[in-house]
C-alpha cells in the first residue's frame, strides 16, 4: 500500500473512532447505588414515638414505652399519602434520639414490646415495609446512633449494642434504599438512671467505617446518608434549601482541619453548595419536614405547609440537582392530619400537572457541534427522549456551543429543566437561555451547576417559537441528556401575616391581583369570608386564617397563624443584657435580645411585667432567627407571678434541635396560670457565653 493511501486510511479509522468515541469522564463520578438516588429525587422520612405523646422533638431517654398506643395506625394511609405527593420512597425513624426501639428488637429492652400497642406484639417498623411493598414505594431506615436510654451510651459496649439494632434492621426489613445516618448529640440523657452528661469524640467513637460496612453487606443497593455520605450528603439546614449553586461532588471537611471529619462533626455549612472538583461524587440531600418540627404537636396542627410552599422547596432541592426527603408526623392515633394529606396531595397533582407534557417535545434542534459530526449517536434529539443517559455531546475542544429550538408553533412555558449524563460527571458549569422575540435573541434565563436536575423557574410565563440554549461555561466538552420545556398551573401563595408591636394583625397578598379573604374562628375562608382591606386590632391574640383570591374568585393556599397577645403595654423589668431586652417583645424577628458578647453566668433571666394579669396557657419562644449558633437555649425555665417578686415555676424543659431546626417553640404549661409577670430563664445553651433570642410570647387563648 502507498504511503499516500495508508495515511488516508489511518486518519479515516482515527475520525471513524473517534466519531464513535464517548467523552471521557470528568472529575468524580456516581456509583450504581448513586445513580438510582439520583433517578428517585424525592422521599419522605417518618418520626413517631414517645415524642408524639409528650410534644417533644428529643426524648431524654427515661419515657415510658406505655405511652405508646397509636389506635389507628395504618402505615398504608401514611405510605399512600407520600405517594400521593410524588414521593417515591418513604425512610422510617425506627429508634430516635430517646431509644425506644420500633421494632421488637433482642438488644434492649426498650422497645415496642412494653408499649400498650398491639398487646407488646405490634412491629411498626414492619408494618411501613410491607406497606411500601404493596403500593410499590422504596424502603428505608434511620437507627439513631445517639442513643439517650442505653446506659452503655458512650463506651465501646454501647457500639455493640448499635451495631446488632443495624444488623437485625438491614437482615429483616429490606430491601432498603437508604439508610439514614446523623450526627446529633445533645450530651445530656437518661443513660440508664445516671441522668448526666455523655460527650463522646465524634470523629473516633462511633468507628463509621465499621458502621457503613454493615450497610455494604447486607444492603448493597441502598445509599448511606450522613453528614459525609458516603454517598449522600446532609445540605446542612432542615429548611429544604440547596444553595443556588449545588455541586454533586463535595470535599467533607472537619470543624477542626487538623482533625479528620464525622457524622455530626464536619463543616455542614459547605455542603450547601458542594465543591466544584470536589474529591467524591457525593450529592445533597435536603431533608425539611411538612410542619414546623419532626414529630407531631398539637401546637403544630395550623402550620402544615402549603402546597405552594412544598413547590418552592421542590424547586430549591430537587429542581439544584439535591434530593428532597420531606418529613412526615403521624399523630397520636398513629395516622396523618387530614391537612397534611392535603397538602400533600395538591402538591402532587400540581407537579403532575406541572411535569405531564415536554413543550419542546417536536421542536427543530440546530446544535452548533456535534460529537464527531456523529449525529445518530451525539446528537442532540436524545434531549427529547426519556433517558438521563442518552445524550447530546460536543468535540473535546468545544465547551461552549449553542442549540437552537425551533419549536412547531408558538408555545408559553415557565419552567425549564436540563440535565447532564451524570456517569460522565457533572460538567456544565453555567448555562444562559435566549427566545427569538421581534427578531432578536433575548435572555431569559441563566443557570450554573447543572448536572443529575436543573429546573429553571421563571416566575413567569414566557411565550416563543424559537429558543436557544447556550453553554457558558464547561471545563470539558459537553454530555447534556436533557431539556425541557414546562407549564406550571397558577396556584396561588397563601398571604403573609405578622403583627406590628402596637398590635394590629397585618395580612400581605401574595400578588397585586390577589384578594385576601379572613376568619378568626380556625376555619378556611371561602368566597364569602371577610375582605381584608388593612391591618386591625386583635389585642388578646386569637387563631388568624387568612386565603388568597384570584381575580375570578379563584382560592389559593390559606394560612393560619395563632397571635399570642399584644405586647403593646408590655416592659421589660430586668434582664441580662437589659439594652437590649426590648428586642424580646418588639414583635420584629430580626432584632435579637443577646447576651452573647458577655460572660454572665446562667441562669440568664428577663422579667416582663404584661401590665394586666392574664391567663397564660402557653408561651412561644423564637430563637434567633439569623442562623448563627451562638445563644441557642437549650434548657429553660418559666416562672410566674403576680407581684414582680414572688415567682412560681410553670414549666421547666428542653428545647430540641435547635442548631439544625430553630423555629418557633410553643410550650404549654403545666396548667394555664392567672400571672401579670413572667420570668423566663435560659438555664443552658450549647454554644457561646450568653443567649440571643428573637421574641418571646403568651398564648391566652387556643383551640
Ligand atoms: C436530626 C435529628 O436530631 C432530628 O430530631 C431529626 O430526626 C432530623 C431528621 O435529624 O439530626
Amino acid at each position: 500500500m502507498k504511503p499516500f493511501s495508508f495515511l488516508l486510511l489511518f486518519t479515516f479509522f482515527t475520525a471513524l473512532a473517534y466519531s464513535q468515541q464517548a467523552p471521557k469522564p470528568y472529575g468524580p463520578l456516581p456509583n450504581q447505588v448513586q445513580l438510582k438516588w439520583h433517578e428517585m429525587e424525592m422521599y419522605c422520612l417518618v418520626h413517631f414515638g414517645v415524642n408524639t405523646y409528650l410534644d417533644h422533638e428529643w426524648g431524654y431517654g427515661d419515657e415510658d414505652p406505655q405511652l405508646i398506643n397509636p389506635t389507628k395506625f395504618d402505615a398504608k394511609q401514611i405510605v399512600a399519602a407520600a405517594k400521593a405527593g410524588g414521593f417515591k420512597g418513604v425512610i422510617v425513624v425506627a429508634k430516635h434520639h430517646d431509644g425506644l426501639c420500633l421494632w421488637p428488637t433482642a438488644s434492649t429492652d426498650h422497645t415496642i414490646k412494653s408499649s400498650k400497642w398491639r398487646d407488646g406484639k405490634g412491629d411498626l417498623v414492619k408494618d411501613y415495609q410491607l406497606a411500601c411493598q404493596q403500593v410499590g414505594m422504596k424502603f428505608g431506615i434511620y437507627c439513631s446512633p445517639w442513643d439517650r436510654n442505653n446506659a452503655d451510651y458512650g463506651k465501646p459496649a454501647y457500639l455493640d449494642t448499635y451495631r446488632m439494632q443495624l444488623n437485625e434492621l438491614f437482615s429483616n426489613y429490606g430491601p432498603l434504599f437508604m439508610t439514614w445516618f446523623d450526627g446529633a448529640n445533645g450530651g445530656n440523657g437518661y443513660y440508664g438512671g445516671a441522668r448526666e452528661n455523655r460527650n463522646i469524640d465524634r470523629t473516633s467513637y462511633y468507628d463509621w467505617n465499621v458502621n457503613w460496612a454493615i450497610t455494604r453487606k447486607l444492603q448493597p443497593t441502598a445509599a448511606i446518608f450522613g453528614d459525609l455520605g458516603l454517598d449522600v450528603r446532609w445540605i446542612g439546614n432542615e429548611e429544604g434549601i440547596a444553595g443556588e449553586t449545588c455541586w454533586a461532588t463535595y470535599t467533607p471537611l472537619a470543624p477542626d482541619p487538623s482533625k479528620e471529619p464525622a457524622n455530626g462533626f464536619a463543616q455542614t455549612d459547605r455542603a450547601t453548595e458542594g465543591t466544584r472538583n470536589g474529591k467524591f461524587w457525593m450529592p445533597a440531600e435536603c431533608d425539611v419536614p411538612l410542619r414546623p418540627g419532626w414529630f407531631y404537636h398539637d401546637s403544630q396542627n395550623t402550620q402544615v405547609r402549603t402546597p405552594s410552599e412544598l413547590l418552592d422547596i421542590y424547586y430549591a432541592s430537587v429542581g439544584r440537582g439535591a434530593g428532597l426527603d420531606l418529613g412526615l408526623a403521624p399523630n397520636k392515633e398513629g395516622l396523618l392530619d387530614q391537612a397534611d394529606v392535603a397538602s400533600l396531595k395538591t402538591f402532587g397533582d400540581l407537579l403532575k400537572k406541572t411535569f405531564a407534557v415536554n413543550l419542546a417535545l417536536g421542536a427543530r434542534l440546530t446544535a452548533s457541534n456535534v460529537r464527531g459530526n456523529n449525529s445518530a449517536r451525539f446528537g442532540p434529539q436524545f434531549l427529547l427522549d426519556d433517558s438521563r443517559y442518552t445524550y447530546w455531546a460536543t468535540d473535546d475542544k468545544v465547551k461552549k456551543p449553542t442549540l437552537t429550538l425551533v419549536l412547531p408553533a408558538e408555545k408559553a412555558f415557565n419552567v425549564i429543566r436540563l440535565r447532564e449524563n451524570i456517569k460522565l460527571g457533572q460538567r456544565i458549569g453555567a448555562v444562559a437561555i435566549d427566545v427569538m422575540q421581534d427578531g432578536k435573541w433575548k435572555q431569559i434565563a441563566a443557570a450554573t451547576s447543572i448536572g443529575p436536575n436543573r429546573l429553571i423557574r421563571l416566575g413567569r410565563l414566557v411565550s416563543a417559537k424559537q429558543i436557544r440554549l447556550r453553554i457558558t461555561s464547561s471545563p470539558v466538552c459537553i454530555a447534556l441528556s436533557d431539556f425541557g420545556l414546562y407549564r406550571e398551573p397558577t396556584h396561588l401563595k397563601a398571604p403573609k401575616l405578622s403583627r406590628e408591636k402596637s398590635g394590629n394583625i397585618e395580612i400581605i397578598a401574595p400578588d397585586k391581583d390577589v384578594s385576601i379573604r379572613y376568619t378568626l374562628d380556625g376555619t378556611e375562608p371561602i368566597n364569602s369570608s371577610r375582605l381584608y382591606t388593612s391591618p386591625f386590632p386583635l389585642p388578646q391574640g386569637g387563631i388568624v386564617t387568612a386565603r388568597s383570591f384570584g381575580n375570578n374568585g379563584m382560592p389559593g393556599d390559606a394560612r393560619t397563624q395563632i397571635f399570642g397577645i399584644s405586647k403593646k403595654e408590655w416592659r421589660v423589668l430586668s434582664a441580662v443584657a437589659e439594652s437590649s431586652a426590648d428586642n424580646a417583645i418588639d414583635e420584629d424577628e430580626t432584632s435579637n435580645w443577646s447576651s452573647v458578647e458577655q460572660s454572665a453566668p446562667f441562669p440568664q433571666d428577663i422579667i416582663i411585667d404584661m401590665k394586666q394579669p392574664q391567663i397564660i396557657q402557653a408561651f412561644t419562644y423564637l430563637p434567633r432567627q439569623d442562623k448563627k449558633y451562638e445563644g441557642l437555649i437549650n434548657q429553660y425555665v418559666y416562672y410566674t407571678s403576680n407581684n414582680g417578686t414572688d415567682w412560681t415555676m410553670a414549666r421547666e424543659g428542653e428545647f430540641s434541635n435547635m442548631e439544625a431546626n430553630p423555629v418557633q417553640q410553643m410550650v404549654f404549661l403545666n396548667n394555664p396560670v392567672k400571672a401579670r409577670y413572667f420570668k423566663f430563664s435560659a438555664v443552658h445553651t450549647n454554644h457561646g457565653k450568653g443567649i440571643s433570642v428573637s421574641e418571646l410570647g403568651v398564648v391566652t387563648t387556643y383551640k
